[in-house]
């Protein structure tokens, strides 16, 4: 899979490349580009925003470098292009799955108070947002978006990390443990140090169970 994340802030998604995404990237599974909408203004100062028609606080992104930037990375509109916006639908991992299976995927991050309409109603495919808070552009929930699709990307992942996220469907996890069997005074439960695996499986799936009716009831419904 590849994608392309356009931004004003390139520098912010280097924190991408030193996790599991960096590495899959290496290995060739999935190919990530960032480019700068910046390059692709007729602007010679080379400015991206302007003040909003109509007045009104902040400045706007103008839709000029946006539509030029699409049609350049995304030529015959192959991909499907995403808008991480405050007015999208919320992104849901039902979603996170749909979107992995793309060949393509082009993401637009605003940033200031939002884009010129324009480039939304001309280039953009769908309006996506990551939840009901106030961010200070699309950067952080394109990032979100890139890790979580990532994971679903053959070879990304150990396989088997996706079987046992398919199996607790809808269920808090488990609480885990490491060495030591104690510290300060707290030890890992009898059970998981024995090696019954049919009895290791039903805790788990009864503190599962448990954890979920208490912190998440409405995951149960
Ligand atoms: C406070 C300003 N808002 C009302 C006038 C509009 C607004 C514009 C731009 C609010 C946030 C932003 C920047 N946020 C995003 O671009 C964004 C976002 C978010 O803020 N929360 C959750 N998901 C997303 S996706 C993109």
């Amino acid at each position: 899979m590849k994608i392309t994340v356009l931004t004003l802030f390139p520098e912010m998604f280097s924190a991408l490349s030193s996790s599991i995404i960096g590495r899959a990237t290496k290995e060739g599974k999935f190919q990530l580009n960032i480019v700068d909408i910046r390059a692709y203004t007729e602007d010679k100062h080379l400015k991206c925003d302007d003040y909003p028609f109509g007045g009104g606080a902040g400045m706007v992104m103008m839709a000029q470098p946006i539509g030029s930037a699409i049609e350049a990375v995304d030529p015959g509109h192959g991909a499907r292009r995403i808008y991480l916006s405050p007015k999208g639908k919320t992104l849901t991992q039902e979603k996170v799955i749909r979107l992995s299976e793309e060949e393509e995927l082009v993401l637009l991050c605003g940033h200031y108070e939002g884009v010129d309409q324009r480039a939304i109603d001309l280039f953009i495919d769908e309006e996506i947002s990551i939840g009901d808070y106030v961010l200070t552009g699309g950067e952080l929930p394109a990032m979100v978006l890139v890790d979580c699709v990532a994971r679903y990307v053959e070879g990304v992942l150990a396989p088997s990390s996706l079987v046992d996220e398919s199996f607790s469907e809808n269920l808090l996890e488990y609480p885990q443990y490491t060495r030591p069997v104690e510290y300060r005074g707290l030890t890992v439960p009898e059970v998981l140090r024995g090696g019954n695996h049919a009895e290791i499986d039903k805790w788990r799936r009864e503190k599962a169970l448990e954890l979920t009716r208490k912190l998440r009831p409405d995951l149960l419904k």
